[in-house]
């Protein structure tokens, strides 16, 4: 493994805190990033266990985006037309925003956050609050295999991804299809979005790396869609390589050159990322520095995990950021990990009490700013730092 990237102490991203807890020490970890040369694996080096990031606390919704929603729907839509599907399984089902579009005889869920776990059972669709591994792959589909596994924003969260792997072999037909979808590794690169990186997220994956990873369970990539969630995610459709009903697409080759092409199999590609990531820190300040001189007021829209990463790298203080919206019902007045800053129930922004923004949850800049028109024609101006810091 190469370490190419330092981004310091931080908390976990999801930990937010009470008001009670505001003055105790919170549990560090430093956040360091390396490549892999024999598989182009991007992974971080320390982790943390996956007890203490998903459990019966965990504060993310899916559901919380009308871009999510509508982006799952579409999905489930296309899903149903291409491949026909009599039984799905998805693993890492969160509140359900994708699940809900099948009917409730067809999707079995995995969810090992309770809480998020509980809102789809109360829905009356089938859902294991368990980690996914080869115990529960065998409950599940021991009498009927499944015909297709979706996965989205969860493989880069798992470490052992063998066990994963193994347990999906288990659990499909053989003609069976399995969809994974995690952030772009290329986008993140070249948007700068170091925030992609943080205790949950310990694997950004490029196409390149994960053929690799699953050559070693005989599973091939068919197909590949490159979509705008989440500031650029890419869609794998996965077949057995002894399937060979299926036909693997030109898209596969396709983005295998444009990543080769982008040099993600290289080391030097991410020690150039690594000196724009710096640079992007001290622009960041500089404008936050430059606006305080002036005594604007200054807010954070999105309480994301991806902004614990930029706010405590960036060293961003409570006193930069007055607060945070939020719609997440989990989230609201409680208070952002290591910065501390508080996060309030969501408002529709007006120019009479906020000057800037900082987009916390810049991946829905559109939905947002579709949101905020009002404030945006009155001169209400936000903060990014993607692809590279500035006002908008
Ligand atoms: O992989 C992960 C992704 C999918 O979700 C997890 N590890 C954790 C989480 O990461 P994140 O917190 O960076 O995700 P989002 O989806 O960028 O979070 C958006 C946040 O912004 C949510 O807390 C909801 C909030 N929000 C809001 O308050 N108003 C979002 C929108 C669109 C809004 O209009």
């Amino acid at each position: 493994m190469k370490k190419f990237l330092d981004l310091g102490l931080q908390p976990l991203a999801n930990s937010y805190l009470d008001g009670k807890d505001i003055n105790k020490k919170e549990k560090k970890f430093r956040l360091e990033v390396a490549f892999n040369p024999k598989n182009y694996l991007v992974s971080i080096l320390n982790t943390v266990s996956k007890e203490k990031m998903f459990n019966e606390n965990y504060p993310y919704k899916s559901s919380e985006s009308l871009t999510m929603r509508k982006a799952f729907k579409q999905f489930s839509t296309k899903i149903k037309k291409r491949f026909k599907p009599n039984s799905i399984l998805e693993i890492g089902s969160n509140d359900g925003t994708f699940l809900k579009n099948f009917s409730k005889k067809n999707i079995v869920g995995v969810e090992p956050c309770k809480n998020l776990a509980r809102i789809t059972k109360k829905k009356g669709y089938r859902t294991f609050s368990e980690y996914w591994n080869q115990k529960l792959a065998k409950k599940i589909t021991k009498t009927n295999k499944v015909d297709l596994i979706y996965s989205a924003n969860t493989l880069s969260h798992i470490k052992n991804f063998s066990e994963i792997f193994k347990a999906i072999n288990l659990s499909l037909n053989e003609k069976g299809i399995l969809i994974l979808e995690d952030p772009s590794l290329l986008e993140c690169i070249k948007k700068t979005a170091y925030d992609q990186f943080y205790c949950e997220h310990i694997y950004v994956f490029s196409s390149i790396s994960l053929q690799k990873i699953l050559d070693k369970y005989n599973l091939e990539i068919f197909d590949i869609e490159n979509t705008s969630t989440h500031g650029g995610s890419n869609r794998y459709f996965i077949k057995r390589k002894l399937n060979n009903f299926l036909k693997i697409t030109k898209n596969v080759s396709k983005n295998f050159k444009i990543e080769r092409k982008n040099g993600l199999h290289k080391l030097s590609t991410y020690k150039k990322f690594a000196k724009k990531v710096l640079i992007s820190k001290i622009k960041l300040n500089k404008i936050f520095d430059n606006l305080i001189s002036q005594q604007k007021k200054i807010i954070g829209y999105g309480a994301t995990a991806k902004s614990c990463t930029v706010l405590n790298y960036c060293k961003i203080k409570k006193t930069s950021i007055k607060f945070f919206y939020d719609t997440t019902s989990f989230k609201i007045n409680k208070y952002l990990p290591g910065t501390k800053i508080k996060i309030k129930k969501y408002k529709k922004l007006t120019i009479k009490d906020v000057d800037y923004v900082f987009l916390g949850a810049w991946n829905f800049r559109n939905e947002i700013f579709k949101k905020e028109r009002e404030f945006i024609k009155n001169g209400g101006k936000f903060i990014t730092h993607v692809p590279y810091p500035r006002i908008l």
